[in-house]
């Protein structure tokens, strides 16, 4: 296996936080996603549920977990189908787990063969007063695309449907936002290679490599160190680019003069990282570049220690933008009468700043959690202030990952540099190397 997953243990207390909330005679299943097509015999790469991930580990196609705790026999209460592996299978496409393999990875007492699916629910189903489906209801999902869990929650609902529905969705939301002390360490493991990444890309920036050739620098720091890749597609935009927010070309020249925005975080184990640093083509700050940059790098250090236990999400964003308006005010980019007559719902820091400060991060980047909740101890955040002027072709954004203690936070991307004077010295350095 290329990555360590968890413990069998950790699975085993994610399965506990989820049957916590289940009502009695709840029956609960969990699939993994499908194997994407592109065209012709091809697929895309497989990328498991994050879900049936958090829940028992199990990294491959096929694989259902059902979680039953009130189910009559003992042996029925969790139980694991995985995909029937045979001597074919293995020549073609390499080794599947095994039962035995399934169940000392995931905790789960009993495994199955997924061919065994359909008759196992016929036969709980009637023991069952509610099953729980699990669907996507993640703020921004937008996707045609229908999943092997709709498809699979479509039958159930058509077998059996004088039984209760109810939704495993705002659970899962719940128990993931909370991370386990193993989920935390998965996620540092993550954002240790993203960190070497970025070193790397220090040393190799000079005006007129390509911005493919940063990601290609970076891609290649992931894959060696034992990630299977991006856990997003990575943005890095120079110049006018760093103000388009969601530039993934990545297609221009890096030019003496611009500074470079590089959006990019390498996944571990199925855990994300979320990387921003923007730093100068040539190695050095302009004074403009270096005011702006300093203007953000405030806000976000502010921003950070606003995340605590018991704030809500909407007021922190709130307080991140008077502190923004300030820094804008500062920079000249806004005039603070104007500020003082703006409408409220219309804030005027918007024009240089437009998207959230913090998101949820974990199994996916922009995680699952409950955003009308307070902030809770064990969460982790994103924190990523941003300026975007593009009459300037100049776009600021720093992104680091914090993680909700007791009373305070831990910044778990300490030691990835992000002050000017550290960006500088080692940037230079990196060209004393080359010459
Ligand atoms: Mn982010």
């Amino acid at each position: 296996m290329r990555y360590k997953p968890l413990s069998a243990a950790t699975y085993r207390e994610h399965r506990a936080r989820f049957r916590q909330h289940l009502e009695k005679g709840g029956m609960a299943v969990f699939h993994s996603n499908d194997i994407m097509p592109t065209s012709a015999d091809g697929s895309m790469p497989f990328h498991q549920a994050a879900d049936i991930m958090y829940l028992c580990g199990i990294d491959q196609e096929e694989s259902i977990l059902l979680l039953f705790p009130d189910a009559y026999d003992p042996k029925d209460r969790e139980i694991l189908f995985v995909r029937e592996t045979s001597p074919t299978i293995a020549i073609w496409e390499g080794a599947k787990l095994t039962q035995q393999e399934a169940g000392a990875l995931s905790g789960v007492a009993t495994v199955l063969w997924t061919t065994a699916y359909e008759a196992t629910i016929k036969r709980l189903a009637p023991q069952a007063a509610h099953l729980y489906l699990n669907s996507n209801e993640h703020l921004r999902q937008s996707t045609e695309v229908e999943t092997r869990e709709v498809r699979r929650n479509k039958e159930l609902r058509a077998l059996y449907p004088l039984h209760s529905i109810r939704r495993s969705a705002p659970i899962m939301h719940r128990i993931r936002s909370r991370k386990t002390a193993e989920e935390v360490e998965q996620i540092k493991h993550a954002i240790g290679i993203t960190g070497k990444a970025f070193q790397r890309v220090l040393r190799f920036l000079r005006p007129g490599v390509m911005e493919y050739e940063v990601e290609a620098e970076i891609t290649h720091e992931f894959i060696r160190n034992g990630s299977r890749g991006h856990a997003y597609t990575p943005i890095i935009g120079s110049g006018y680019n760093a103000c388009v927010l969601h530039y993934i070309t990545n297609d221009a020249a890096c030019n003496n003069g611009d500074l470079v925005l590089m959006d990019f975080g390498c996944e571990y184990g199925g855990y994300a990282s979320d990387l921003t640093r923007t730093v100068p083509v040539n190695g050095t700050f302009s004074p403009r570049q270096r005011d702006v940059y300093n203007a953000v790098l405030r806000v976000q250090k502010e921003a950070t220690k606003l995340l605590l236990p018991g704030v809500f999400l909407d007021q922190y964003h709130k307080q991140v933008g008077e502190l923004m308006e300030r820094e804008l005010i500062g920079l000249g980019l806004l005039d603070k009468a104007a500020v003082a007559k703006q409408d409220p719902a219309k804030p005027l820091y918007k024009k240089y700043f437009m998207h959230g400060t913090s998101h949820f991060l974990g199994l996916d980047v922009h995680d699952v959690g409950l955003w009308t909740e307070p902030i809770a101890e064990g969460m982790v955040f994103t924190v990523e202030p941003g300026i975007y002027i593009p009459e300037e072709k100049l776009g600021i954004r720093i992104e680091n990952n914090i993680l909700v203690t007791k009373d305070g936070q831990i910044d778990l991307f300490a030691g990835i540099p992000r002050e000017v004077e550290e960006i500088e010295a080692l940037m230079a350095q990196g060209k004393k190397a080359v010459a």
